[in-house]
């Protein structure tokens, strides 16, 4: 594509010139896809020759950003998901050249920092430890780690001459739980001896009938060499041994896939979910905690289930146990979080182990602190959590998820200390939410420390050994924007360090397992039996009363108007604000709905986060201006789980929609809950929302930064509904349909423990710790991450 743009340009110099000066006359440094998309926009009409179709257009196609010190101007160009390359043109030369990545984020540097353009920086790059790893190739196969692995794991290991079934016989032979062998007890001297063992166990096997329990051929089977772990009857053992008979034979990736799932290797998890308030009840919606909270109980109750599920299966009578660690807060309000210990609703053995944050001096910190403030405290909370976890799991776990920045970091010091697989769990990367934050990072030290997060997200991700996000965007992004993850490929902390090569997008790590909204909660509107009716007259007295003891702002003068709902934590990313906005502004919408927002408080004064007090305060000056108080409800609430599950339904009886404005989502729960209620809904296009809406399908898309044609759109939704209501009734039915085939936590569970299995084997046989890589990251920790994070503390 360069080579084509350079031979353009060889022939149309003026042309080029055109563009490049206007881009320069908007006296910007720096400028995004948007700004020079339009720009070129506006030079093919004004221009007597259209440059559609021609080199230029398709150069302009793949611009994400450029930035303007005339006479250069520097562009970054993106083929494709991860696929990058950089060019300059001088004004007067107007010749392209490609530049390199590193010379691309130095130009870049000079836009908050030019006086030390010149001074010697820290550059990191990851390429060159994973040379000798498969990578993917396609970018349509990004996320799908696992099937690769698979792939190699079958090829490689199988072909070397035997190699990798001697290590699979290894595994086998030394692989236990809780102190018990499984699989073989050690009769087996090499492969042959393992094939003709299995060949006596199958011969034994055929004598009894299908349903014989484990127990009753227990001690023949041991007798040839054989511990328990292949089935609880005699039909299931003899799959799982005929499995291992295949795979020895010739091996396939589906073999593989399924041999490995019947391992019995997790029965202990260790979660890590630190900042926030993490409990079960009164805690959603207060500042830092939302999303990663509910996803986190979700799952682990679907994970105990698939478990011990699969556990019992193999004929292991090991009851699984699960640990989530978080911080004790002891001024917790009216949550539990000042508890050490909490055991979660619905498990038989998962609990919340609670502990605190400590200062160096040793003293515990006793309020809420903003995710953002967290970082001087993780070293000490990874000991402390450590040798809680080796205590309340008798020994180590079998696997460490890592939840956001802080957790991720929290499970890459434990899980290189004591040996374990590590899978991590991004729920959001800050860098998509805020924009240029990279960049800008000393303008905002105080307030928001992204130096010590950008250093830690970059450890976690770099030590994974595998790593699930919610959607593919969440990865790669699209056609045409940046992927969550891909914001770490390269970037630049001006004065800090420069990231030319952070993560590779192509790595077989990544895997995309969707979370599910909770069933047993989130169900349809139609399924009448299973409704809750008893919380009806709660909900009528919120909406169209008055509740004693909830703060609210606003009514609404004609209650039969169908509803406008959103719910979320208020912060600015979250815009609500904006939701509100573009609903007093626009003429068609209030006419046709009302609006219902449920977050924050109504009285700034409760609020004890900044930014959620600037939201309380526009939200209220928004309503001021457009005279919203007949027209939207406001409440200062958080709702619990099942009365937000009714009110989806109650706005699904009337109706009405569902609408999440955030300038970005990294997912978005709220989304899939009230798809699972039968609820159409608007989301934003930035991030999750546009994987898990099928835009005209099963809801629909918006901009939110284009206010009023997202109004617009709204409104024609419900004029057209009313003339016709199966426009209503099919997106409604899209909606439910879409969550019941992608977002389940049936299905994710399944997913989850097939990759911890196949990871932890992979790390065991192939040495996949990447010691170099470690090495690397554990100076890296050490003499940038952990000084900063000290020099943080100063702050308070
Ligand atoms: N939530 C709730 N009650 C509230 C506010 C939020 O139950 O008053 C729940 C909501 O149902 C969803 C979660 O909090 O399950 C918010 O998750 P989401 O992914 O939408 O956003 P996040 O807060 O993680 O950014
Ligand atoms: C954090 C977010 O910001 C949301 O978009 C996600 O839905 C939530 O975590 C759960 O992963």
């Amino acid at each position: 594509m360069i080579q084509k743009f350079e031979a353009w340009v060889a022939d149309h110099r003026s042309d080029l010139y055109a563009l490049v000066r206007k881009w320069f006359e908007l006296e910007r440094p720096l400028l995004l896809r948007s700004d020079l998309r339009a720009v070129f926009d506006e030079l093919n009409v004004d221009h007597p020759h259209s440059f559609v179709e021609t080199p230029l257009q398709e150069m302009v196609d793949l611009l994400q950003e450029a930035i303007c010190r005339p006479p250069l101007i520097y562009m970054a160009l993106r083929e494709d998901a991860g696929r990058w390359s950089f060019m300059s043109i001088h004004q007067q030369r107007l010749v392209p050249e490609l530049v390199s990545v590193s010379d691309y984020l130095a130009f870049k540097e000079l836009l908050v920092h030019s006086e030390g353009a010149h001074e010697p920086v820290l550059e990191l790059d990851f390429a060159p430890f994973n040379r000798g790893f498969p990578r993917l190739k396609e970018v349509r196969s990004i996320g799908q780690g696992v099937i690769f692995l698979n792939r190699q794991l079958a090829g490689t290991l199988f072909t070397q001459s035997g190699a990798g079934a001697g290590k699979l016989l290894h595994f086998l032979t030394v692989h236990s739980m809780e102190g018990r062998q499984l699989m073989l007890s050690g009769n087996f001297a090499d492969v042959a001896a393992l094939r003709a063992g299995l060949r006596r166990a199958l011969a034994l096997l055929d004598k009894y009938p299908v349903e014989t329990p484990w127990q009753q051929f227990a001690e023949p089977l041991s007798g040839l060499g054989f511990a328990p772990g292949w089935g609880d009857n005699a039909a299931r053992v003899t799959d799982t041994m005929s499995l291992l008979v295949d795979i020895l034979e010739a091996p396939s990736p589906l073999i593989l896939e399924n041999f490995l799932a019947r391992i019995p290797m997790v029965s202990k998890l260790l979660i890590l979910s630190p900042h926030g308030f993490f409990g079960q009840d009164h805690v959603l919606g207060l500042p830092d905690t939302g999303g990663q909270v509910v996803y986190i109980l979700d799952q682990v109750r679907a994970l105990e289930r698939d478990m011990s599920e699969r556990l019992l299966l193999q004929g292991i009578e090991v009851r699984p146990k699960i640990m989530i660690a978080t911080r004790l807060i002891p001024d917790a309000g009216e949550t539990l979080c000042n508890q050490p210990l909490e055991k979660i609703h619905g498990t038989q053995n998962a609990w919340i182990v609670r502990v605190p944050f400590r200062k160096p001096n040793g003293e515990i910190v006793r309020h809420w602190i903003s995710r953002f403030e967290i970082w001087p405290y993780l070293e000490n909370f990874a000991h402390d959590v450590e040798r809680e976890a080796l205590a309340q799991l008798s020994g180590r776990p079998d696997l460490i998820i890592g939840n956001y920045s802080d957790g991720n970091l929290v499970a890459s010091l434990i899980s290189q200390r004591i040996g374990v697989t590590q899978c991590n769990i991004a729920h959001a990367l800050e860098q998509s939410k805020y924009l240029h934050s990279a960049l800008h990072w000393r303008e905002s030290q105080t307030q928001y420390h992204f130096n010590c997060q950008y250093t830690a997200d970059l450890i976690a991700m770099n030590s994974a050994d595998f790593i699930i996000t919610s959607t593919y965007q969440e990865i790669a992004g699209t056609a045409h924007t940046v992927g969550q993850y891909e914001t770490y490929r390269h970037f630049t902390m001006p004065g800090l360090y420069r990231v030319v090569n952070g993560i590779d997008l192509f790595d077989p790590k990544f895997n995309i397992v969707s979370p599910g909204a909770d069933a047993e909660v989130y169900f349809s509107y139609l399924d009448h039996e299973r409704r809750l009716q008893s919380l009806l007259p709660e909900i009528e007295r919120l909406l169209y009363g008055q509740e004693p003891g909830v703060p609210s702002r606003g009514h609404f003068t004609d209650p039969s108007k169908p509803l406008i709902f959103t719910m979320a934590r208020l912060d600015t990313v979250k815009n609500l604000t904006g939701l509100a906005a573009l609903f007093g502004q626009s003429p068609a919408l209030p006419a046709v709905a009302n609006l219902l927002v449920i977050g924050g408080h109504i009285d700034p004064a409760l609020s004890s986060d900044g930014e959620e007090r600037a939201e309380i305060e526009h939200m209220h000056s928004i309503m001021n201006e457009y005279g919203l108080d007949g027209s939207m409800r406001w409440l200062g609430i958080r709702l619990e789980k099942n009365l937000a599950g009714e009110l989806y339904r109650h706005v699904a009886d009337r109706r009405g929609i569902f609408v999440q404005p955030a300038r970005f989502e990294a997912f978005g729960l709220t989304i899939i809950e009230a798809m699972a209620s039968g609820l159409p809904v608007f989301a934003t296009c930035y991030g999750g929302p546009r994987e898990i809406i099928q835009h005209g399908v099963s809801g629909y898309h918006f901009d939110p930064n284009h206010g009023s044609a997202a109004a617009a759109a709204m409104a024609d939704f419900f004029e057209r509904s009313a003339v016709d209501p199966m426009l209503w009734n099919k997106i409604s039915a899209m909606a439910l349909k879409r969550v019941e085939s992608r977002y389940t936590w049936r299905l994710y569970a399944e997913r989850m423990m097939t990759l911890s299995r196949i990871y932890g084997f992979w790390k065991f046989v192939s040495n996949l710790e990447h010691e170099e890589t470690m090495r690397y990251l554990n100076m890296f920790y050490h003499l940038q991450f952990r000084p900063m994070a000290q020099g943080s503390l100063f702050h308070e």
